[in-house]
């Protein structure tokens, strides 16, 4: 199941059966290794990422997107990955933005390749849902000082080194400026390259609602007065 230069994609995924398998099998079809992270999924998804041939590993009850992240890589170290890319897995990330990332982390000598769709595009991203995440992003730069521009955004590649670096423990979707501020706290190299995040009907219906995002942002400005 691929070789240990060859990059490990780890997929979070909670309740995707409808279109994991179409992932995974792109994901194979470009010669990617990948484990799926079922979080606790209520439908097929499990089985439908094992039948397109990915690992699977799954929660025993839904824990959040940073905990299924968390678990993908712990067991992609395990298997000996020098390369960890994260990758959601609702249909949204491009399969052939994975390589600009990789090559960037050996061109620039990084432990980091972030994704960024404000780099790149992001098509049928609703306005609403374009300023939140712009105000996301602001924040983070004021908390953690990385200029990033794209905080929440999962598609991201790291080393086996920025992997160890980085423990998530925020549960539910808090944790993309526990990222951030992991990157910063570890002192290793970071950089941003471009990546298309599309925004499908199928995303936008099951997606983040506007509730959610408002709950992250007072989620984590809570956080910061009481530190
Ligand atoms: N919502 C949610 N997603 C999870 C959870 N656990 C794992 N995931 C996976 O995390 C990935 C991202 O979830 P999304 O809800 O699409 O979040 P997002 O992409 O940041 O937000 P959108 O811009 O609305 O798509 C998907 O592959 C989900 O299946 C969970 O508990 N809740
Ligand atoms: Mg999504």
């Amino acid at each position: 199941m691929g070789s240990r230069s060859q990059p490990y994609v780890v997929i979070p995924a909670y309740n995707e059966a409808p279109v994991v398998s179409r992932v995974v099998a792109e994901l194979g079809r470009a010669g990617y290794a990948a484990v799926v992270v079922d979080d606790g999924s209520r439908d097929a998804t499990a089985d439908a990422a094992h039948a397109a041939g990915a690992a699977v590993v799954s929660h025993p009850f839904n824990l959040g997107q940073g905990a299924a992240l968390q678990t993908g890589i712990d067991y992609a170290l395990a298997r000996g990955a020098e390369v960890i890319v994260t990758f959601d897995a609702d249909g949204q990330h491009r399969v052939s933005d994975i390589s600009h990332l990789t090559e960037a982390l050996l061109q620039e000598r990084a432990d980091f390749a972030l994704g960024s769709r404000f780099l790149g595009q992001a098509p049928n991203l609703p306005p609403l849902r374009r300023a939140l995440l712009h105000a996301a992003t602001a924040f983070t730069r004021l908390t953690t000082g990385l200029q990033v521009t794209d905080t929440h955004n999962g598609l991201r590649a790291m080393t086996r080194r920025g992997a160890a670096a980085i423990r998530l423990r925020q549960n539910r979707m808090a944790h993309a400026s526990e990222w951030l501020s992991q990157i910063a706290a570890s002192g290793l190299r970071y950089v941003e390259r471009p990546v298309t995040i599309e925004y499908t009907a199928y995303s936008l219906a099951k997606g983040q609602s506007i509730g959610d995002a408002l709950l992250i942002l007072l989620d984590l400005f809570a956080r910061r007065l009481y530190r």
